[in-house]
């Protein structure tokens, strides 16, 4: 998403109690290889660098990854800024601090069998420019993916959203980031890759994304991550849905793209309000994905973690209000 007002969450942490989690049956989803949630917290307050941990940003509970993995969810998205975690020039080193919280909350999810998708949540920007130093990304990602090399659930999210910046350029930021990961010696993770655009699956084909079809990967192990929201402007902003099957008609171009190049795909981002026709049209976006997995590998909703507060897309057990209305019905589809 690219609309979200951080500071309005940012500024009232609550500290929720987990309920006991009586639920001993655990499964993953039946229809995708991967379905989870996107976890906030460690990229909230954008205008506070480096930041101070639980005030300017903080690390999701691991209680939630419990709960989840124990409903059967097996991806989270871990959104994180990259100014954080490499703060005083891409080819630098990290800051312990980060670090530590970083590799403690992603080695939790991978602990209870889930993917951790590590994801720089930059908008294809290092300190709000555009980033055309690809030698220079290439250096990141390598310091990044050294530090999980010999960890195949951790998968690695070049950038989060492109944007405003030319679909030329897109390619060889994904390119530099591919080759930054490898060159680090992980050589079994899934790598996803984002479009310009917003990488939004609507507009995948229209914005020009096409061109990254010509990535290349050793290992073979590139999936394309789109975004799709489901209100008027597809921003995800909107506790509104356009119509019950605005889902299915919002990814048939890229659907169709990915058949034809012989591509895989997740939705990294999605997301309804808590309503009828919104649940429809989660329903409808999600059935016409697993009747699509050939190509559509699964679907990571857009978001939990713990200072959301009530916002209309909340995932966070035990009262998100997408924890409570939507997970069920989508649990009796992936
Ligand atoms: C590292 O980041 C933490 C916040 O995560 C910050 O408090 C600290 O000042 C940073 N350290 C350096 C050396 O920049
Ligand atoms: C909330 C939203 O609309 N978009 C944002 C999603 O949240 C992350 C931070 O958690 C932002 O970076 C996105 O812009």
């Amino acid at each position: 998403m690219h609309l979200g007002n951080l500071i309005l969450v940012a500024s009232t942490a609550v500290l929720a109690v987990a309920a006991p989690n009586v639920e001993k049956k655990k499964r993953g989803p039946k229809k995708f290889q991967w379905f989870g949630v996107n976890e906030s917290g460690a990229e909230f307050g954008n205008k506070a660098i480096p930041g101070q941990l639980n005030k300017d940003y903080v690390w999701p509970p691991s209680s939630t990854i419990d709960t989840l993995v124990n409903k059967g969810l097996n991806a989270f998205r871990v959104p994180i800024m990259m100014e954080r975690i490499i703060p005083s020039k891409m080819t630098g080193g990290t800051n312990a601090t980060y670090e530590q919280g970083m590799t403690t909350y992603i080695n939790y999810i991978t602990s209870k069998g889930a993917y951790a998708v590590l994801d720089p949540h930059n908008f294809g920007r290092y300190y709000d420019a555009v980033i055309s130093d690809y030698a220079g990304f290439q250096a990141f990602w390598k310091t990044l993916a050294t530090i999980y090399k010999d960890n195949s659930k951790v998968i690695f999210d070049c950038n989060n959203e492109p944007h405003d910046m030319g679909s030329a350029s897109v390619p060889q930021l994904m390119q530099a980031c591919i080759d930054g990961v490898r060159s680090a010696g992980a050589t079994s993770q899934y790598i996803f890759v984002e479009g310009t655009s917003w990488s939004g699956a609507w507009t995948w084909v229209s914005a020009g994304n096409g061109n990254l079809a010509s990535l290349t990967d050793p290992e073979d192990k590139i999936v394309y991550e789109m975004h799709q929201y489901l209100d008027t402007d597809g921003s995800g902003t909107s506790a509104n849905c356009v119509s019950a099957t605005i889902g299915s008609e919002r990814l048939q171009a890229a659907t169709a793209w990915l058949k034809s190049n012989g591509k895989k795909a997740i939705l990294g981002e999605f997301a309804g309000g808590a309503n009828t026709q919104c649940n429809d049209a989660v329903k409808d976006l999600l059935t016409y994905m697993t009747s699509n997995s050939d190509v559509w590998l699964g679907a990571l909703w857009w978001g939990g973690g713990p200072w959301w507060g009530n916002y209309i897309y909340n995932m966070e057990p035990p009262s998100g209000t997408a924890y409570t209305s939507t997970l069920p019905l989508m649990l009796q589809i992936v």
